[in-house]
């Protein structure tokens, strides 16, 4: 009994937990965006998700891209926003660094 309690707890220890906060860039797809007043509402919706410390929405490519603090927000989240306020958006291919 003590053993396999042992074991379960050196196996969690073993996971990669993200522990440490990192400040991450995700650019997403915002195709509904048709006018150049949209931009201003993506903008806005993503501006107000805790966490995000910078938002620019680039009109011409139909493109947001945000820097987030990933200890308090993710994709999901972001992606969310955009879509309560009326733009439905995905992440863009993983961005390297
Ligand atoms: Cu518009």
């Amino acid at each position: 009994m003590n053993s396999i309690k042992k074991l379960s707890i050196s196996l969690l220890l073993a996971l990669p937990l993200p522990v440490l906060a990192e400040t991450k860039t995700v650019t997403l797809d915002v195709p509904s965006m048709t006018c150049p007043v949209c931009p201003i509402t993506v903008k806005k919706a993503l501006s107000a998700v805790p966490g995000v410390s910078r938002t620019d929405v680039i009109f011409a490519k139909r493109e947001a891209i945000v820097t987030y603090d990933d200890a308090k927000t993710n994709v999901a989240a972001l992606t969310k926003a955009t879509l309560d306020a009326g733009y439905p958006s995905t992440e863009k291919g993983q961005e390297k660094k």
